[in-house]
């Protein structure tokens, strides 16, 4: 054990997929992604545990648990499993999870079903992560719960007496107050954030919605400090607010970005479009991304600025999610309709406008499309930080990508300054953006790319981790670890 403890990761899935073959055994296909790969040294050194859910139901958790010992020695650090049945799936996942708190903290009030049912399983599933962790934590251990999901955890587990210094980080956006006081357990829910000594959020506007949201709902809790860690006094407790914008490991999309076998890809790409500007697109089928959006104003740089026609190709991909909420089933239509649109109205003989596809990329050929980009079209309508944003920069290697992002996706406070700024709702100027990035000077675009590959390289997702670890121990350095804000005022 080091003198901080063993770190212990909590957050609704595990970082594992466990698939059953056809014989009944169980195997095991480890995660990727920076998140677990920040994490898992952490776990390795301090002797840790990472709890979630394994995609099982609660009764086969024991056989499950069972085979997940035997593996501790090839992953290093333990893990310990959750089970959730198909009803809690539903209510608690797919429900509060993902038709309660994912619309309103992405201000879509109209997509809330605030079903009581869905609010009595957030709270029994949150229990029942309490339990399997109360049962896990030794004293000086650090539980860092992770998500929407998990926002109850915290009073759980200090009901079962658990009194381990507790973080939570929000991945997601933190609504304005006027949309938090609509979620009819907007006092249940402040009430057990405020159990966690460390609640991170990843943007300055995340934090000071928080904070409104603390100020009208706990008028007695007083605030304190500035920078990157404020402190709240509530309760006879001091509860630290801080902001962490989540990063990448910068080496998992550059490495690979200039091997043989990526160069390869990234130059078929570009002799299928020769002499042609390739836009980029990479969401998962979400309303918050603004995919329609998008394409709306993608139409209208075409038709706004007729010399981009058979000069630029946008590569939209459209990557599956949440497939069982009816409304995702109803945007997918409307993606399609709209591309339909653009490619009758525009297409040419040898020359396509819009390349949709709808499905997932192996890494290599995500890295490859980065790569090969002369524009990221990052424009969700509201997003917690939105990772592609990130992995475009650091993967474009030839350092002459152009990024356009959204005011609303958590990356902008960190990448305002270089990146072409849009707000996703306003269609004309999102066209402009398209315009200015494709007429761009090449010393522009370098300079601009540069800048934001060395702020993603300073501030990776090691960083974050030991960022929000030390800021558990309150031990952040405001001078080494400035805070970006970010006012719409620049736009
Ligand atoms: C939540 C918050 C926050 C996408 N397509 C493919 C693929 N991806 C990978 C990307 C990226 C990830 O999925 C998407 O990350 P985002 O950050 O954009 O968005 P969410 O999934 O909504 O994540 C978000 C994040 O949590 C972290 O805190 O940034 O705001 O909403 O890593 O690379 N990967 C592969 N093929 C694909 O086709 N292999």
């Amino acid at each position: 054990m080091t003198a901080r403890g063993r770190l212990i990761v909590v957050s609704n899935r595990l970082p594992l997929v466990m698939k059953q073959q056809s014989g009944g055994a169980w195997h095991l296909e480890r995660g990727s992604g920076g998140l677990v790969t920040a994490l898992e040294p952490v776990l390795r050194e301090t002797d840790g545990i990472w709890v979630g859910w394994p995609g099982v139901d609660p009764k086969r958790i024991p056989e499950v648990d069972d085979f997940l010992e035997g593996k501790e020695e090839e992953l290093g650090y333990q893990v310990r499993g959750v089970g959730l049945s198909p009803r809690e799936v539903d209510d608690f996942y797919l429900g509060f999870a993902n038709q309660v708190v994912w619309p309103l903290f992405h201000d879509f009030l109209n997509q809330c079903n605030f079903d009581p049912a869905f609010w009595k399983a957030y709270q029994a599933v949150n229990q029942r992560f309490a339990e399997v962790v109360a049962d896990e934590a030794e004293a000086g251990d650090f539980i860092w719960a992770h998500d929407y999901h998990l926002m109850s955890l915290g009073e759980d587990l200090r009901g079962k007496g658990v009194k381990n210094r507790l973080g939570f980080f929000l991945h997601i956006p933190f609504p304005p107050r006027d949309l938090f006081v609509k979620l009819p357990w907007r006092k249940e829910v402040m009430s057990a954030l405020l159990s966690y000594d460390l609640i991170g959020f990843q943007t300055d506007r995340d934090r000071t919605n928080f904070v409104h949201c603390l100020q009208a709902l706990r008028p007695d809790a007083h605030i304190e400090g500035s920078g990157r860690v404020v402190r709240a006094e509530v309760d006879g407790r001091t509860v630290r607010i801080g902001v962490f914008p989540i990063s990448i490991d910068v080496r998992e999309f550059a490495g690979p970005a200039a091997s043989p076998e990526i160069s390869e890809r990234v130059a078929r790409l570009w002799t299928e479009f020769p002499g042609r500007k390739l836009i980029l697109g990479v969401d998962r089928l979400d309303y918050s991304k603004g995919i329609p959006h998008k394409l709306e104003g993608y139409r209208l740089a075409l038709a706004r600025y007729p010399e981009l026609q058979e000069k630029v190709s946008l590569v939209q991909l459209v990557v599956p999610s949440r497939e069982d909420i009816p409304e995702y089933y109803d945007m997918k239509r409307e993606i399609e309709r709209l591309v339909g649109q653009i490619s009758g109205e525009f297409t040419r003989p040898g020359w396509v406008p819009i390349h949709y596809q709808y499905g997932r990329w192996d890494r290599p050929e995500l890295i490859a499309h980065y790569r090969a980009a002369a524009v990221a079209l990052v424009t969700p309508l509201k997003d917690g930080m939105n990772l592609v944003a990130k992995e475009f920069c650091a993967a474009s290697l030839e350092g002459n990508g152009a990024l356009i992002l959204s005011e609303h996706a958590g990356a902008t406070a960190q990448l305002q300054h270089d990146a072409i700024l849009v707000n996703p709702f306003d269609v004309e100027g999102v066209a402009e953006a398209i315009f200015r990035a494709c007429t761009m000077s090449d010393e522009e675009r370098q300079a601009r790319m540069q800048r934001m590959r060395a702020k993603i390289e300073r501030e990776d997702i090691f960083w974050w981790v030991e960022t929000f670890r030390k800021a558990s121990h309150d031990e952040v350095d405001d001078e080494a670890s400035p805070l970006d804000v970010y006012m719409p005022s620049r736009i």
